[in-house]
């Protein structure tokens, strides 16, 4: 019998639909077979352990640029330690546009840094400015690249796309075979319950999630799809953060409406209340959309169970605490609508979903490699991760389900200084986390050195076509 270069014997392998107990051979970057009795050069014992693909992350932001030319303080090197750490292999990143630029410029300075990255990484690339040479020039050069999903936020001063603008993008992504990807929430009810809730002295962190009720995440959400049924062109809603939302989704899903979802581990383990601390403390917990209130949770694992949602990524978007770059950029104590909103997770994304999902009961260790790995490498046409089975790459994480460890910052092994899941056990652990065939992380200690991450350029894709369903059949983004 032929001998593999490493054989990962006596583990229970997991895909989204099976579970077997088997070996799995890997010949060079990828899977070569599963069976039993493999052979191997080198031979990892898997006894007791899951052997899982490796985590896809499909919303990451690494080392994104900032119109002051500086960037967030997370890099691609410490943010690939951190995924690795965290049994992460894979994620797409975000390429920024800013408003009265064009693409070209940031992107290649953002394509310049991710060189140094560890983890395989495509892009989504935001877009801020629909000039007609966005429209008509820049978007389908990105498709020509590889990236082949846009994200468009429907809120934030420097972000927001209005109706029209939104518009543009999706007829240009159409034209492009693209997905988009949408941040829902209310840009001009958001302005002004800040403005009044400042105006009633109202300062403190916990004021973003007044700022920013559910029902303006449902009607942007509501917006987005109706606006991208116009078009017909799918979308993926970003961050869901609640059943009201999810409910919105779930209705034009049973229509047909090609509308997908992701939520995230945030808003399955924080709430609103987490906000309300003395000083700064809650701005640590402080995201966009807000988290929501105690049942919020529930509905999530609703959607969740029943498929409304598919994709459970990180939205890692960390800043410091302390100094000048990060939750204090606009002063010590600053009010809610100045602070940068985001969280830090892309490690402890794999780890509370397993324990809050899996070792609660809630999903099944299927289900678990199915919303972190296998779905969302599928839906962003990452054809070769995401799934053990032979020609794939070899990706994997072997996880012991029954180790429990409480979350620190230290843990998390990324440059941010908190973790808003400090102090917090949880039950299942990734042990060693191999990407291409090496073995990048075992026992928490990161081994990749910087630069040997690939970049993972996409091409159109049979999931993301459009329906075809149009309204009236004019298909307007011929000429629109
Ligand atoms: N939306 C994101 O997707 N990430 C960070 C902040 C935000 O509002
Ligand atoms: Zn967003
Ligand atoms: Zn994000």
């Amino acid at each position: 019998m032929q001998d593999f270069d490493i054989v990962i014997q006596g583990g229970t392998i997991v895909t989204d639909t099976t579970q077997t107990r088997a070996d799995l051979a890997i010949s060079g970057e990828r899977i070569a077979a599963i069976g039993q009795g493999l052979r191997g050069t080198r031979v990892i014992d898997a006894t007791g352990l899951l052997v899982m693909p490796g985590g896809v992350d499909t919303h990451c932001h690494l080392e994104q640029l900032r119109p002051d030319g500086t960037t967030d303080e997370e890099s691609f090197v410490s943010g690939s330690i951190s995924a690795f750490a965290g049994g992460t292999t894979t994620a797409i990143t975000f390429s920024t546009q800013f408003k009265g630029q064009p693409i070209a410029p940031s992107l290649a300075e953002y394509r310049s840094r991710a060189q140094s990255a560890m983890i395989d990484y495509a892009f989504h690339q935001i877009i801020t400015d629909t000039t007609d040479e966005v429209i008509y020039n820049e978007i389908p050069a990105l498709a020509a690249a590889g990236i082949m999903s846009l994200k468009v936020f429907l809120t934030y001063d420097a972000f927001h796309l209005d109706d029209r603008a939104y518009l543009r993008t999706l007829a240009a992504a159409r034209r492009a075979g693209m997905l988009v990807t949408v941040h829902c929430e209310n840009y001009a009810a958001i302005g002004w319950m800040s403005e009044a809730l400042l105006a009633a002295g109202l300062t403190a962190p916990k004021y973003h999630a007044w700022s920013r009720p559910v029902m303006l995440e449902r009607e942007a959400t509501h917006r987005a799809i109706a606006l991208a049924e116009l078009v017909d062109q799918p979308i993926q809603i970003f961050h869901v953060s609640c059943a009201e939302v999810a409910e919105e989704i779930a209705r034009v899903q049973a229509r047909g409406v090609k509308v997908w979802a992701e939520t995230c581990p945030q808003y399955l383990t924080l709430t609103a209340a987490d906000m309300d601390r003395a000083g700064m403390e809650g701005a640590k917990y402080m995201c966009s959309p807000s988290p929501r209130g105690e049942q919020a949770a529930a509905g999530l694992w609703q959607a969740i169970k029943n498929g409304t949602i598919g994709n459970i990524s990180s939205d890692h978007s960390g800043y410091c605490m302390q100094g000048t770059r990060g939750k204090r950029s606009a002063g010590d104590m600053p009010a809610f609508p100045d602070i940068l909103n985001g969280v830090p997770g892309v490690a402890a994304r794999l780890p509370l979903i397993f324990s809050e999902g899996v070792a609660a009961g809630r999903i099944s260790t299927c289900d678990f490699v199915r919303l972190t790995a296998t779905h969302p490498a599928a839906l962003f046409g990452l054809h070769n991760k995401g799934q053990i089975a032979p020609g794939f790459d070899a990706d994997i994480v072997l996880w012991d389900p029954a180790k429990t460890v409480v979350l620190s910052n230290e843990v998390m092994q990324h440059a941010i200084d908190y973790t808003p899941y400090e102090g917090r056990a949880v039950t299942g652990w990734p042990v060693l986390t191999m990407r291409r065939g090496s073995v990048v992380m075992q026992d928490g200690e990161v081994t990749a050195a910087p630069a040997t991450g690939r970049y993972l350029p996409r091409s159109r894709y049979h999931l993301i076509a459009p329906t075809g369903r149009l309204p009236n059949g004019f298909d307007v983004s011929r000429f629109g």
